[in-house]
């Protein structure tokens, strides 16, 4: 790598777009197809708005904005200015968007046209733009004003092009800092890896705010300059109609599962398709034997986080085991330790640890955090618990995390738990996640009641506004007391398995 080179990761994904302008790049069904040339136009034009609000190399521009195009090219404009995209998830209340705003102090926040009420109060020094699917609001009203800026600001390889927040298990969010070379790199491997091929068409169901549909997949097909049918969210009817023109998706689980509940979805649906991917989430065995008899396809799954984007994969060519997370990828190392770090033996669980140019440079703002999550030799502790096969195949068997991961969506209990702990009619609680057949895990809350019972509708009219509904509690149950070991310590293993068959009707 020459490093006087400007390493902006936009660069390369220009070079491509450049070289098949006129190819489809975005595919919408019901509405305009886009293709290369008009994505790179509207990012250059977005790009002359941003700059207009002064936002320069380094500036973070934080986006809660619905899946559309013109998000598309919000994200490629901030990387043209040099700028850091922060995006986040458009379920999140204005209370959450106060703290993302607060930490990462970005110059312009972007949110969908209906939020502007909402979010004006909290957006302090920010300036607040609006953006609609349909490219409504104020973002593009400016750029339609300003001068589009053709260059693309130059970076280095460890600068940062953006911030992903990941929820902490013990704090607040914390934004984990993906720098240039950790996009470049990420996506180049990736396309090697699953064979990305010129004639390739994704399927893009996937929401753009988490690594997995803004980097994972949209880097594949914007690196590669093949198209993407790019629906706005997982709609089984909408993948059904548009799987017969795909031949890769990309999903979580819970993809996978609404599909196969639909009689429609048959192996006719899929003739087209090489490739099904699935990640975010553990894959059950029973999913992927399903997906096997249905389609005749067996499904690759693959392992990243927010910190890391993609850690290990399933091969393409090879044998996909279901229940493992595949070999670490090209450039990424992988280890199992125990508690004081030392490297277990093949087979033995531990914690998984990764090293590679895929890992972030650490958490936004906060220095000691960052040290606390990384090893001296420069492995980043992931806080999953798994085992190395004697093959070099990895296996995911838990979290020693506090986290629950509904729907492919992470929730800290220790978040919910905080506010339930609130309210005067409970004495304590524990927010703990149970097997749930569509996704995966559901958000049960165990209550210990000061007095009268406490009941679901109390205890979601306490979070709405405050706590993104996803996060929200799908059951409550009332305790006279949690379990607890002899350091006092709530045992939720315990209460994970009291309570695992909870929605085994859901
Ligand atoms: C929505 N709801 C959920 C939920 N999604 N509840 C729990 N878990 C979820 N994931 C709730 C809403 O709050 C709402 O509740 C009700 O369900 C209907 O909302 P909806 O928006 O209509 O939901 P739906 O369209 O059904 O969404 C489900 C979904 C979506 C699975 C399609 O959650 C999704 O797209 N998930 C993908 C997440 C993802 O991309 N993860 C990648 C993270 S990156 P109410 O109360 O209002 O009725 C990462 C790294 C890696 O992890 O390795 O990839
Ligand atoms: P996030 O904070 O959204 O980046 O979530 C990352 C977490 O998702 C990881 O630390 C894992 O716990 C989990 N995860 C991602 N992919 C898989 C997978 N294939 N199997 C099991 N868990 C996964």
């Amino acid at each position: 790598m020459n490093p006087t080179a400007n390493q902006n990761f936009l660069g390369a994904l220009a070079a491509v777009a450049d070289a098949h302008a006129q190819r489809t790049c975005l595919i919408q069904p019901g509405a305009e197809n886009w293709s290369f040339a008009m994505l790179s136009d509207a990012s250059r034009r977005v790009a002359g708005a941003l700059a207009e609000a002064g936002v320069g190399p380094g500036d973070r521009v934080l986006a809660q904005v619905d899946k559309s195009a013109h998000a598309v090219a919000l994200y490629l404009g901030t990387l043209r200015v040099g700028a850091v995209y922060v995006p986040i998830n458009t379920a999140y209340t204005s209370e959450e968007v106060a703290y993302f705003r607060g930490d990462s102090e970005p110059r312009v926040l972007v949110c969908r046209e209906q939020d502007v009420p909402a979010l004006a109060p909290v957006a302090g020094e920010a300036d607040l733009l609006s953006l609609g699917a349909d490219g409504d609001g104020t973002l593009l009203q400016n750029a339609a004003q300003a001068t589009p800026v053709d260059t693309i600001t130059k970076r280095a390889a460890d600068d940062i092009a953006a911030i992903v927040y990941t929820s902490g298990t013990t704090g607040r969010s914390k934004g984990a800092m993906l720098t240039h070379d950790n996009l470049t790199s990420n996506a180049r491997v990736l396309l090697d890896y699953w064979g990305w091929a010129d004639d390739d068409v994704l399927l893009h169901a996937l929401p753009v705010f988490h690594v997995h549909g803004l980097f994972v997949a949209l880097h594949c097909a914007l690196l590669s300059g093949t198209p993407m049918i790019f629906l706005p969210q997982f709609d089984a009817s909408a993948v059904i109609d548009a799987l017969p023109q795909a031949t890769v998706m990309m999903g979580v689980p819970t993809f996978y599962t609404r599909l196969l509940a639909r009689d429609d979805f048959t192996q006719q649906t899929c003739a087209g398709v090489r490739l099904f991917i699935s990640g975010s989430a553990p894959l059950t065995e029973q999913t992927f034997a399903a997906w096997e008899a249905r389609t005749g396809h067996r499904i690759l799954e693959r392992y990243g986080m927010s910190e890391t984007m993609m850690n290990t994969s399933n091969p393409l060519d090879g044998e996909r085991v279901p229940g493992t997370v595949g070999y670490p990828l090209p450039g990424v190392e992988a280890r199992v330790v125990d508690a004081g770090g030392q490297e277990l033996a093949r087979g033995e669980v531990g914690v998984i640890e990764v090293r590679g140019a895929n890992v972030f440079a650490g958490y936004w703002g906060m220095p000691e955090k960052t040290a606390e999550e990384f090893r001296d030799d420069g492995f980043f502790i992931t806080g999953d618990l798994g085992k190395m096969e004697e093959d070099g195949r990895v296996s995911i068997v838990g979290r020693a995390k506090d986290l629950v991961i509904s729907g492919g969506y992470n929730i800290y209990p220790k978040e919910v738990e905080r506010l339930i702990d609130e309210m005067p009619e409970v004495l304590e609680s524990a927010v703990i996640g149970v097997p749930h057949r569509d996704f995966g895990e559901g958000v049960v809350a165990v209550v210990v009641p000061v007095d009268e019972a406490v009941e679901e509708p109390q205890v979601r009219a306490v979070l709405e506004g405050r706590l993104a509904r996803f996060k929200h509690p799908k059951v409550v149950v009332n305790v006279p007391d949690l379990p607890r070991n002899a350091m006092g310590k709530v045992q939720k293993k315990e209460l994970r398995d009291r309570y695992e068959g909870l929605f085994s009707e859901a």
